[in-house]
Parts: structure tokens; C-alpha cells; sequence
């Protein structure tokens, strides 16, 4: 990793941001580790409306905590009604554009009418409170209508992403044991129509627990229709009132469980609740997004998976921000899709993954290139850590230099981002996430729990609770309690292996079982990622350890390359080399394997699990159920005979 090149925040942004220069910073963050009950207590009280303030800031009985304990308050009333009152009545929430190339323009005081009606709906089926909805759809704006207008009654939602096979559906239905189910006809991904209310179907035979389908209307396609369960989205609002209002509700009602591979085969559900959850969500848009009255903001993850919920819907709403959402691939019809959008809409600050940049980058700088990105004045980075080369890149081809990235590390679990920079403050060093936000302490450690000296690997652990931290696992609170709190007791277990380096910045370097020991060095996968993909015939890459006799573990790379005719057997020699030259001999990959795609996740993350059971065993047997293209796993596999 490149640990020398630091850019500092620009005059010109330091001038405007919300949070000016290092020491702004450090007041902050001093403030809230030392009188945190007044820190969240004060910013409770300003950043959100309440409808009966809280008794205690926070109670803490580890490993469970409550905040704003007694508290009254309403997710949908915070992103919705409470702008009412003021210019953001009319002003646009989101931007909204179909694959198809079909826009919608919804402004705070429409996206308000849309989810009261649908709340009605809901109310006048019999949903309340005590209830629990999947939500299964495109990205339409419909799917935050849905999300809100359960937000409004208490209902708890569990969001599946559209891409997500009937087979996780079901799982995710029963653990939930949900009786309603909010689907569509289906939604456009590479100009073909994703069938959603089929697979939902499909999922249903083995639910009887639930009693209602909502199918909302998009592709317009012919679907089945069970009588006395399913019903039309549209012909239910009939004229229904678009007046609703929104339900009083403890400051720890639960607000969403989100599902999310752990260790074992079978999924978590990540539950998170509504007061703590959208101070968290509402305040790292202000602080690490800098968001202005006037931004356009894009974040360009799916709804389906927590950034869309934290960053696309209740962070923003709650801000009160101008989003763009879009419907599709990034390459249909063309791999400029996505810089069509950003200058069609002038977006100021874009919010993507690692993976989607290596993506682009692999497609050249031709596509950026034919469209005026000047709008962009921030961007943004979730889901992995950045290689350099990918955040150079970043940089330079899309925010032409000028534009601060901020690199920000949060999980399903954290609810809100917890270590990234403060745009008008930190900085920057490409490839680290910087320094924890307001409340959040993080620490290094070994094995035991003690911290580790300055430049060493070990475990991230937070030892402190936070207000949008997960409060438990949906059904499972043992599970909660050993997976999270018991490894390092008293802390906050990540899973994520880390370095902080002399100037205190923090280095993630991924998964904990993503790092390898090869002749006793540590070696994380990402480091020896991070060497390959410098090289220019290289696209992407994905490191796995495989157990060597001698060594211990010995480097397995998986590489796709670049469009061009590349020697095989010659480029192997090359790469190994480069990687010897990059970090040094003991990282040189055993093995090389060329493939066509590597398996990754819905939300991009490379399945590195999956790849260490096709090196050591030949197979594959895990949990599937969040890869993305399965054949990518079965190509793999046959290349072994
Ligand atoms: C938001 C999200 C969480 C895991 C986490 C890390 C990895 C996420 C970064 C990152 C390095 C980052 N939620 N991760 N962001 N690693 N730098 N900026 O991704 O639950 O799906 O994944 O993702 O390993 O533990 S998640």
C-alpha cells in the first residue's frame, strides 16, 4: 500500500465544509468520547423531531444497549413531514430514472402523499405495529415509498434485494415469519426484465404464514395473480386518503432487519431500530458527506443491501437532500450510463463501491471522458478497501483532482458509517479509511483484546456503544451476544483485520478470514490484490491462501485481465514477479489462475470463501445463496479437472 502520498482538503472546500479543518475534528470527537450523554443528547434534540423527548441518552447493559430511552419518535415523520414546514416542501426528493430511460421528479411534499396513501392501505388491511413486512422490489421509487409508509405504522421491514433468488426469498420470509409480502411485477437490469413477483411465487409455496401480496406495477408484464392473497398497489389506493399520520413510536422500536452472510450457511438478520439508527444515518450525512441545502446527491448502491437503507433512503430523506436513484446496470446501454447521469443531474456528490470502479476503469477512460463531470465536488467509497491504483483513478479520471474521496468503513451491523474522513478536515491517504467519526472507538488488537503496537496487524474491535449500532440478531440474541461480544469481551468484534499506522490512521485490510500466513508473515489477500491489479493486464483480482506443507498457507490468485491478447503461461511468470517486487518474495503468489469472472456478491463483494473451497477441496458446498452469477462458480470449478 502507498503510506506516503497524503492530500490535504483543498482551501476552497475546507472554506465551505460543515466540519472546517483538523481541529474542528478533534473538538468534536474529543467532546463526544468525553461527555457523550450531552454530544448525542444535544444533537438528538437538534438534528431530529421528537414527539416525547427521551429520560436517559443511553443505557448500556453489555452487550445490549437502548438510546433515547423512552423517546417517541417516527422514522417516516423525520424524512418526510417535519420538511414540510419548511423550502424543502417543494423541493426534490428524489431524481428518479428507469433502465428504459423513463424519469419521475418527486418533490418531499409528493413523496409525502405517496407514502401516507400506501400507509392507509396498509392500515386499512390490518397491519400495525406488531407486524413484519418483506419488502421485495426494483429500484423504483415505490420501494422507499414502501419502506417509509411501514416506517410510519411501526411496521418492521426486512428489504430483499430484487436480485436475490426465490430460494433466499423464502428463508428470509420464514426466519421473519412475515405475513405481508410487497413485491412488483418485476424490474429492468441489462435491458431484461427481472421477474420478481414470479420468484416471489415461487418463495410463497413454502410460506403460509403470510397472507398478503402487494404487487406494484412496473414492467407492465402478465403475471399470476392468487386470488384472496395478491393484490394491485394501485387498485388498493384507489381513492384512498393521503392523509396519515405518523405513529408515536418508542425511540427503540425496531425499524428494519436486514439480512447478511455470517460464517455459517445461514443468514443474519441485522435488526436495527429508529431513534439511534437515524441520528447515526442522519449525522454521517452531514459530517463525512458534507451535504449542502443545494447538493445533488447520488448514491449509486441497491437499496436491497444497508448502504441503499442508511444512504439512499433515511440517511438523505432525514437530511433532507436531492437524490438521484436509478434503476439499472451501469452498462446498458453503454458503459457511460452512469456519467450520462451525473451530468444530466449535475451531481455534486457521488457515492459508489470499489468494485463498480475497478469495473469502469477495466472499460477506459474514453466513457468518463465525453461527459462534463464538473458538477462532482465529493466522492465516495463503501463495501471494500480501495486499492491505491483504484483510488488514484477515482481521483484523477472522475473527480479530476479536485474532488475529496471519502473512504468509509461501516458494516450491516454499524448501522451508519464509523471510521472515514471528514472532507473539509482529514487529510487523505489512498486506501485508508481515516480516523473514527464523533462516538465511535476503535481499537487494534491481538488475540487477547490488548492493542497492538502502531503499523501492526490485528483485529478492529469498537469498545464503545454507538447509537446506530444493530441491537441484535432477529431471533438469535445468543447468537448476537457470541458472534459480536464474546471474542473480545466487552467489545465490539468487526471480523475485520486492521492497521493503524504511526499518524493514527486507520487501515482496513479486510475480513479476518480473509488473511493469510504465509511462512509466519501475515499477508492480507487485499495487499497482494492491490500488487496484481497495479499491473496494467490486470482487471481484477482475488487472493486466497490454500494450505501449503511447507509454507503454511501459499498464495492462490485468481486473476481477469484487461481486454487484449495476453501469453498465459508468460504473463503468470510476470505477475508473480511483480508481486514479488510490489511487497516482497514471501507474497509471491504459488499459483496463478486465469478466469473470466470472479464470484462475487449482489452488493460486489468477490467470494473469496467460495474460491478457498475450490483451491482446497475442489468444491463448493457453502452458502450460495448471495452470489450473484452461480455459473461464475461452476466455470471456476470445471477449470480444476
Ligand atoms: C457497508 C457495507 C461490511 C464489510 C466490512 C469490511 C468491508 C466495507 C469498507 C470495507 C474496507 C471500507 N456493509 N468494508 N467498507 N473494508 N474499507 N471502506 O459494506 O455488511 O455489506 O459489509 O465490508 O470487511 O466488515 S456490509
Amino acid at each position: 500500500m502507498l503510506e506516503d502520498r497524503v492530500y490535504p482538503p483543498h482551501p476552497d472546500f475546507v472554506a465551505r465544509a460543515n466540519v472546517s479543518g483538523m481541529e474542528a475534528y478533534q473538538a468534536l470527537y474529543r467532546r463526544s468520547i468525553e461527555t457523550p450523554e450531552e454530544f448525542w443528547g444535544e444533537l438528538a434534540e437538534k438534528e431530529l423531531a421528537w414527539f416525547e423527548k427521551w429520560s436517559h441518552v443511553f443505557e448500556w447493559h453489555p452487550p445490549f444497549v437502548k438510546w433515547f430511552v423512552g423517546g417517541k419518535i417516527n422514522a417516516s415523520y423525520n424524512c418526510l413531514d417535519r420538511h414540510l414546514a419548511t423550502h424543502r416542501a417543494d423541493k426534490v426528493a428524489f431524481y428518479w430514472e428507469g433502465e428504459p430511460g423513463d424519469e419521475r421528479r418527486i418533490t418531499y411534499r409528493e413523496l409525502h402523499a405517496m407514502v401516507s396513501r400506501f400507509a392507509n392501505v396498509l392500515k386499512a388491511r390490518g397491519f400495525t405495529s406488531a407486524d413484519r413486512a418483506i419488502i421485495y422490489m426494483p429500484m423504483i421509487p415505490e420501494l422507499p415509498v414502501a419502506m417509509l409508509a411501514c416506517a410510519r405504522l411501526g411496521i418492521m421491514h426486512s428489504v430483499v434485494f430484487g436480485g436475490f433468488s426465490a430460494e433466499a426469498l423464502k428463508t428470509r420470509i420464514q426466519d421473519l415469519d412475515a405475513r405481508l409480502v410487497i413485491t412488483a411485477d418485476g424490474g429492468w437490469r441489462r435491458a431484461r426484465e427481472v421477474r420478481l413477483k414470479d420468484a416471489a411465487d415461487e418463495a410463497l409455496k413454502d410460506c403460509p404464514g403470510v397472507r398478503e401480496v402487494i404487487v406494484c406495477r412496473r414492467t407492465g408484464s402478465s403475471v399470476n395473480m392468487q386470488p384472496g392473497r395478491d393484490s394491485w398497489w394501485h387498485e388498493l389506493e384507489e381513492g384512498v386518503s393521503a392523509d396519515c399520520p405518523a405513529l408515536p413510536l418508542d425511540a427503540e422500536h425496531p425499524l428494519f432487519a436486514l439480512y447478511t452472510s455470517g460464517t455459517t450457511g445461514k443468514p443474519k438478520g441485522i435488526l436495527h431500530t429508529t431513534g439511534g439508527y437515524l441520528l447515526g444515518a442522519t449525522m454521517t450525512m452531514k459530517w463525512v458527506f458534507d451535504l449542502k441545502d443545494e447538493d445533488v446527491y447520488w448514491c449509486a448502491a441497491d437499496i436491497g443491501w444497508v448502504t441503499g437503507h442508511s444512504y439512499i433512503v433515511y440517511g438523505p430523506l432525514s437530511a433532507g437532500a436531492t437524490s438521484v436513484l436509478y434503476e439499472g446496470a451501469p452498462d446498458t446501454p453503454a458503459w457511460d450510463r452512469w456519467w450520462r447521469i451525473v451530468s444530466k443531474y449535475r451531481v455534486n456528490i457521488l457515492y459508489t463501491s470499489p468494485t463498480a470502479i475497478r469495473a469502469l476503469i477495466r472499460q477506459g477512460e474514453e466513457w468518463p471522458n465525453r461527459h462534463d463531470l464538473s458538477s462532482l465536488r465529493l466522492l465516495g467509497s463503501v463495501g471494500e478497501p480501495i486499492n491505491p491504483a483504484a483510488w488514484e483513478w477515482y481521483y484523477r479520471v472522475i473527480g479530476k483532482e479536485r474532488c475529496p474521496i471519502v473512504d468509509t468503513w461501516w458494516q450491516t451491523e454499524t448501522g451508519s458509517i464509523l471510521i472515514a474522513p471528514m472532507p473539509g478536515a482529514t487529510p487523505l491517504k489512498p486506501g485508508s479509511a481515516t480516523f473514527p467519526l464523533p462516538g465511535v472507538v476503535p481499537e487494534v488488537v491481538d488475540f487477547t483484546g490488548r492493542p497492538v503496537e502502531a503499523g501492526k496487524e490485528g483485529y478492529l474491535v469498537i469498545r464503545r456503544p454507538w447509537p446506530s449500532m444493530m441491537r441484535t440478531i432477529w431471533g438469535d440474541p445468543k447468537r448476537y451476544e457470541e458472534q459480536y461480544w464474546s471474542r473480545v469481551p466487552g467489545s465490539y468484534f468487526t471480523g475485520d483485520a486492521a492497521r493503524r499506522d504511526v499518524d493514527g490512521y486507520f487501515w482496513i485490510l479486510g475480513r479476518v478470514d480473509d488473511v493469510m500466513n504465509v511462512s509466519g508473515h501475515r499477508l492480507s489477500t487485499m495487499e497482494v490484490e492491490s500488487a496484481l491489479v497495479k499491473h496494467p493486464a490486470v482487471a481484477e483480482a482475488a487472493v486466497v491462501g490454500r494450505p501449503d506443507e511447507i509454507t503454511g498457507q501459499a498464495v492462490c490468485a485468481f486473476v481477469t485481465l484487461k481486454q487484449g491478447t495476453w501469453d498465459h503461461d508468460h504473463l503468470a511468470d510476470e505477475l508473480r514477479e511483480f508481486v514479488a517486487r510490489e511487497i516482497g518474495k514471501f507474497a509471491r503468489p504459488a499459483e496463478i489462475r486465469f478466469a473470466e469472472a470472479l464470484p462475487k456478491t449482489r452488493s460486489g463483494k468477490i467470494m473469496r470463501r467460495l474460491l478457498r473451497e475450490i483451491v482446497t477441496t475442489h468444491t463448493v458446498t457453502g452458502d450460495v445463496t448471495t452470489l450473484e452469477d452461480f455459473t461464475v462458480v461452476t466455470r471456476l470449478a470445471a477449470e480444476e479437472d
